[in-house]
């Protein structure tokens, strides 16, 4: 999938409904380049227990993570700090990224939990100045920013966990979970408020192994999906074969920011041709009767490199679902032209029902030939 190059304005109107911009990363650590056992530059300590720093000898991804540990059956957590914002300031919404392992020790301390993260006024803990985003209990369920569980997972292994903040209101915050992919719930709660700090003093994050051992690893702070829109070919699918031969339809998905309403795009506009510029273009299926466009939650946006992609599917936001005839697909973008294997760019354009113009792509791979019409010697009946 093609990250947001969503909305395009033409240059020549301002139009009420401003672009729309691609998911910003803030800014990402992965520890690889930290000496064995300090910390990054910008991370610090949380005022907690000192037993933390970049492991060489045990990561999610590449040689290296970040190690915290808490006292076993004592109540002195690791904690380590970082700035949501390098530059100090309340985030009213960001996507985090990052990798989690714990280890398996018995807990008796006084908070017998493993993993944590929380948003902090201060950079060392206190009371009445903080928001738990995170806190993985003794068994390995997780629970969220209100402590109800949202989801569970296994010990002694890395996993990987996305976080979505959004402030909706003065009174309101929104916090949406996913594990490993999978959109697992969200809460919305009210911000916090109290006589030492209130949500927009949150600016500080605080990594902690409350007990025993975590390791966190490839974090990804990046800003929210937004209002921006990207299209996503066969959602689920990566990559996202089209087979020449086939009589059925090829499904593609306008797949929507959090703050971005699919059912405000005008389906008459909407066209798919290829980046190219080669072939024509086409258009939706508009049954009944027969296959036509539905809003439904069947995609994650992606903001990867053109033509890379993901296997997610629904992450909560409703988006534009459609189905496109493959056998218009082939002939009106002219694919029988193209050698087998071939990777494929295509393009959505259309508008909103406002008139702001959009495009997005995401790309096929022309499935080789030779996989569909070779019939092998196995097929054939056996001798008796
Ligand atoms: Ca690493
Ligand atoms: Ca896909
Ligand atoms: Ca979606």
């Amino acid at each position: 999938m093609k990250g947001f190059r969503s909305i395009t304005l033409c240059g020549c109107v301002v139009l009420s409904m401003v672009a729309v911009g691609k998911a910003e990363v803030i800014w990402q650590e992965n520890f690889e380049d930290v000496p064995c056992g300090e910390l990054p530059e910008g991370w610090g300590s949380g005022c907690g227990c000192p037993y933390f720093g970049v492991d060489c000898d045990r990561s999610c991804e590449g040689e290296r993570s970040l190690r915290l540990h808490g006292m076993l059956g004592g109540c002195c957590a690791s904690l380590v700090s970082k700035l949501i914002h390098p530059d100090g300031v309340y985030l009213p919404e960001f996507t985090l990224e990052f990798m989690v392992d714990n280890a398996t020790q018995d807990l008796s301390g006084c908070h017998p939990y493993r993993a944590s993260l929380s948003m902090y006024a201060t950079q060392c803990w206190g009371p009445g100045r903080s928001r738990d985003l995170l806190t993985v209990k003794e068994d390995g369920c997780l629970a969220g920013t209100t402590w109800e569980i949202i989801g569970c997972m296994t010990l002694d292994e890395c996993h990987r966990i996305r976080i979505q903040y959004t402030r909706l209101d003065a009174a309101t915050v929104r916090v949406r979970y996913w594990l490993d992919g999978e959109f697992l719930t969200e809460i919305t709660t009210g911000a916090m408020e109290s006589e030492v700090a209130v949500e927009n003093d949150l600016v500080w994050f605080q990594w902690g192994a409350q007990e025993g051992t975590a390791w966190f690893d490839d974090v990804v702070m990046h800003d929210i999906y937004g209002d921006a829109v990207s299209l996503d070919i066969k959602p689920g699918s990566c990559p996202n074969p089209l087979n020449r031969r086939s009589y059925g339809v090829l499904p593609v998905s306008l797949v929507a920011g959090s703050s971005f309403d699919a059912s405000g795009i005008d389906l008459a506009t909407i066209q798919l041709s290829r980046a190219d510029g080669i072939g024509g273009s086409v258009i939706p299926l508009e049954g009944p009767p027969g296959p036509h466009s539905v809003i439904a939650d069947v995609a994650t946006p992606f903001d990867g490199e053109p033509c890379d992609c993901h296997e997610l599917e629904g992450d909560g936001i409703l988006d534009l679902s459609m189905k496109f005839a493959t056998q218009e697909v082939v002939e009106g973008l002219l694919l029988n032209e193209l050698p087998s294997g071939a990777v494929v760019e295509l393009v959505v354009t259309g508008m909103l029902l406002d008139g702001t113009p959009f495009e997005a792509s995401d790309c096929v791979t022309i499935v080789p030939r030779e996989s569909i019409m070779t019939i092998g010697p196995m097929s054939e009946p056996l001798s008796p």
